[in-house]
């Protein structure tokens, strides 16, 4: 396959001005005529039109009214070459597709009876021959033609300016956009559906129609939803004065889909993951990800349909800055300060456990990648999560006020306009009058920077002065790396816990400074420090690095006692844990993983002790702190890891305040029930969280009580998070139960899909699942590997998240998985690609386990039959 480069950008030859589509809709053979206005680039050169195409069928090809023969044209390799074309010209074009065999779902496919498209990145191309690269922007008239018995409901994207009947009971709609986009946000929907709609008065008075389409069946799920739709507008509308633009905005759902949602202007298409919710289904973090979702599309509409990207190096453009646009609105959307400090630990959370180990494996690049084979395998944490750090930079450096009069001069400069990360850098800076030069490093520079501090108190002098090293490992590609800048957000507390006054180069900075490190080493002195201060560095984690220190145990108490900076609190009883759980997995090993005569520290215990039951913290907050640094997260600490060192060292802790905090857990569970109606906001959902941590630590060592307590919540809750969490609950402690449980669970719920995928998920990640279990779930009647949601709540939460099965001695969870990825990539490239990444990190695994990862990828390597999406991954984790 080839390589594709960012430096090897040119402009397109022709620009598009507009598109007329007609879809006569058909599962087994879908006709697409396409006429096209083109007009030379006067920024490029040439005279050849290059259209992509790809697993369609050319039927004609016409241009100004003549008709192309073969010697006019090349068409190979998925490029459809006019050798010489005059300034201005009408393409005609018609093609052939079979939605009903498409399999990947990118492009036009079929699910449930339903036709739906997947655009982005390179899905147009699968639809008709067009250049298809998103700095082509044009005006979109599309005409569906469709059964109407079938296909009822026939949508695309802008307004719908006339529908009527045909002949043989068919039905056709006329819709028109009259935005210029980028190809990869054309969608069609053509479907048996229902809506609920809903009119919405916009800031500006106008009206929009806002509407959100699932099956039938379905409408009791859409309300979460809608109400996070219209949030969305009106936080767009206060935040940041951006309107929607549109008269219609809708949002429809599909179970066969392969990422969360998707942004196609005015027509989003969704998971139904990320639309369909009832108390009776969902969980409270399934509410919070359709709000998060659903803001996230929405937002798209600026940052990303009307400003979008030149190229695809250039997609962190868009989605870094509209997950960091997400993420401020869930905060808001909670409104107080624990309540954002708890959503900021999350993103952490994420970001420790997903981004860290990508940049530090064999797929790391950088926000702004130089290079792809494949630009799906792209959507990547990386891309959006570190992107989402990268723009939150800007904030930390520039204030909230400073970061709004960059995206303002964005959008005065680049409305509908094709831009690069540069563009966005560049507004930013010129805003704010700063120089943003070397910040250009968090976009170019793969891997996490390391940034070590050291702290020197002078008692004559009372200065504090504080040493920060950075530097930054070897990445792919990457050997020497340049220094950073980074805003680092730094407290001091002093003996009694409080925040000290800050006070560099005799101005006075209040209780947090924000200190930009832009060298290698770098000194700042705090001056009129009294007393012996305890160090908060890297406040609300001010940059996405790994911070280190040489933290005390008793300054990580002081820490997690006092720290008026929550993320900084949180993160001290992470050490805490981590130092345990690092320490107890060496013993575990050592002792041949026997896990007799492990020990807890009494200090520990205590600090859990007290978060736990400190009533002035929030619900959340607490269980956030109690909850343990995950298996993966471990591992990455340590080099040549033993994954059941690891497993039995955690669930020895779990097992172990279960035990010894038994009582206080049984208070807090009593404490934190929710009773009345079910609500998802954030102080009852933060009140299940603590509750049912309590639950899952009492039944780490499970007693009669505690199994009895799971019972019973699993009986009598009305809401699906207290079910699930009963259910995961009497899993995790090996009852007899929980069989009984798993099978009222499947049998109560097995018409919804959603919840299905959740019971094959939680017997997939639960350790007593081994490969066999697997295989034979696998064959259960509710399992197929056509739909990605069913595939990836079984076979890729086996590989990904249940690590001592996954790892067993004897290589079987690795042949599962090759076997897997080689059937899924028959089918479905991107979700067999994703699960391709679940052997990342083999090299730092024990050299027998290494050795057999090694053979399982070469196993698919060697395939001689494989899709640029797996055969990248795959190749780059054996380079
Ligand atoms: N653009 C792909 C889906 C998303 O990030 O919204
Ligand atoms: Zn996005």
């Amino acid at each position: 396959p080839q390589t594709i480069y960012r430096k090897d950008y040119n402009p397109p030859t022709y620009l598009v001005d507009t598109v007329e589509l007609g879809f006569d809709l058909d599962p087994a053979r879908t006709v697409v005529a396409n006429r096209l206005t083109l007009r030379r680039n006067p920024a490029a050169s040439g005279r050849a039109i290059e259209l992509h195409g790809e697993d369609i069928e050319l039927v004609a090809l016409r241009l100004n009214g003549k008709t192309l023969g073969g010697a006019d044209y090349t068409l190979a390799d998925n490029r459809l070459v006019i050798h010489e074309a005059p300034d201005d010209v009408v393409l005609e074009i018609e093609s052939v597709c079979v939605p009903e065999q498409n399999t990947t779902l990118s492009g036009l496919y079929v699910s449930n009876g339903n036709f739906f498209t997947q655009c982005e990145a390179e899905g147009f191309r699968r639809i008709t021959y067009f250049p298809d690269r998103p700095d082509v922007m044009a005006k979109y008239t599309v005409m569906l033609r469709a059964d109407k018995a079938r296909y009822p409901v026939l949508l695309s994207n802008g307004n719908l300016i006339q529908e009527g009947e045909l002949d043989d009971g068919r039905h056709y709609a006329l819709w028109e956009d009259s935005f210029k986009k980028p190809s990869y946000l054309f969608a069609l929907v053509a479907a048996k559906l229902v809506c609920q709609e809903e009119t919405f008065r916009l800031a500006d008075g106008r009206d929009a129609l806002l509407q959100v389409w699932v099956e039938d069946g379905n409408l009791d799920k859409t309300d979460y939803a809608m109400q996070s739709l219209k949030h969305s507008i009106r936080w767009d509308e206060e935040k940041y004065g951006l309107e929607l633009d549109l008269d219609r905005f809708m949002i429809v759902a599909t179970s066969d889909f392969n990422m969360g949602a998707m942004e196609n202007k005015g027509l989003n298409i969704f998971n139904t993951k990320f639309v369909l919710a009832n108390p009776r289904v969902a969980t409270d973090v399934d509410f919070q990800g359709i709000e998060a979702v659903v803001a996230h599309e929405y937002f798209h509409n600026w940052t990303g349909n009307r400003v979008t990207c030149r190229d695809w190096f250039q997609l962190s453009l868009k989605e870094g800055l509209t997950v960091f646009r997400d993420q401020e609105f869930t905060a808001d959307m909670i409104g107080t300060d624990t309540g954002r400090a708890v959503t900021r630990i999350d993103q952490v959370r994420t970001l420790r456990q997903h981004q860290f180990p990508e940049d530090a494996g064999p797929m790391a690049h950088p926000v702004r990648p130089d290079s792809f084979v494949e630009i799906n395998n792209f959507y990547t944490v990386t891309v959006y999560e570190k992107g989402a750090e990268v723009v939150r930079m800007y904030q930390t450096l520039f204030g909230v006020e400073g970061f709004r009069k960059g995206m303002d001069l964005y959008f005065e400069r680049h409305d509908e306009q094709a831009v690069e990360c540069d563009d966005f850098r560049r507004a930013m800076a010129d805003a704010n009058g700063r120089d943003l030069t070397q910040f250009e490093r968090w976009y170019s520079q793969a891997g996490t920077p390391v940034l070590r501090f050291e702290g020197r108190w002078d008692e004559t002098a009372h200065t504090y002065t504080l040493k920060l090293i950075q530097s930054c490992p070897p990445t792919p590609g990457q050997p020497q790396k340049l220094p950073f800048h980074i805003p680092v957000a730094v407290g001091l507390l002093d003996a009694a816990g409080n925040d000290m006054r800050l006070v560099v180069d005799s101005v006075d900075r209040g209780t947090t400074a924000v200190l930009e490190l832009t060298q290698a080493e770098q000194t700042f002195v705090f001056t009129d420090v009294k007393e012996q201060p305890v160090a908060s560095v890297l406040r609300g984690f001010s940059a996405p690095v790994v911070l280190q220190g040489s933290y005390t145990d008793a300054d990580l108490l002081h820490l997690f006692s006092h720290d008026s900076d929550p993320v900084n609190r949180w993160e001290a009883g992470q050490r805490l844990a981590m130092s345990r759980l690092l320490k107890l997995a060496g013993e575990a090993a050592a002792k041949g993983n026997s896990g007799a005569s492990l020990n807890l520290d009494e200090t520990f215990i205590e600090a859990m002790r007290k978060v736990l039951v400190d009533e002035t913290l929030d619900p959340a907050f607490r269980e956030q702190a109690l909850l343990l640094p995950s298996e993966g997260m471990v591992a990455e600490q340590i080099d040549g890891v033993d994954p059941l060192a690891v497993h039995i060292a955690r669930q020895f802790i779990r097992a172990d305040i279960g035990a010894r905090l038994r009582s206080e857990l049984l208070v807090q569970y009593e404490a934190n029930l929710t009773p009345g109606a079910y609500s998802p906001d954030a102080a009852s959902s933060g009140k299940r969280a603590l509750k049912n941590i309590a639950l899952s630590y009492l039944n780490a060592a499970p007693d009669d009580e505690s199994v009895a307590l799971a019972q019973r919540q699993f009986d009598d809750a009305d809401n699906m998070t207290d079910r699930a969490a009963a259910l995961s609950a009497l899993i995790a402690s090996r009852v007899p139960e929980a069989a009984d449980a798993l099978d009222v669970f499947y049998q109560e719920f097995q018409n919804e899909a959603l919840v299905v995928d959740k019971w094959f998920m939680m017997q997939a990640a639960a350790p007593t699942t081994d490969v066999a279990a697997v295989r034979a779930l696998m064959r259960h009647p509710a399992f197929t590997l056509r739909n990605p949601n069913r595939a990836r709540s079984l076979v890729a939460a086996f590989c990904m998240n249940n690590p001592v099965q996954f790892h067993a001695p004897d290589g079987s969870g690795y042949a599962f998985w090759a076997e897997q990825v080689i059937a899924l990539d028959a089918l479905n490239p991107q979700v067999a690609s994703r699960l391709a990444r679940a052997m990342d990190r083999w090299r730092r695994y024990a050299p027998a386990l290494q050795e057999q990862m090694k053979a399982a990828l070469q196993r698919v390597a060697g395939q001689g039959k494989l899709s640029n999406d797996v055969r990248e991954v795959v190749t780059k984790a054996l380079a």
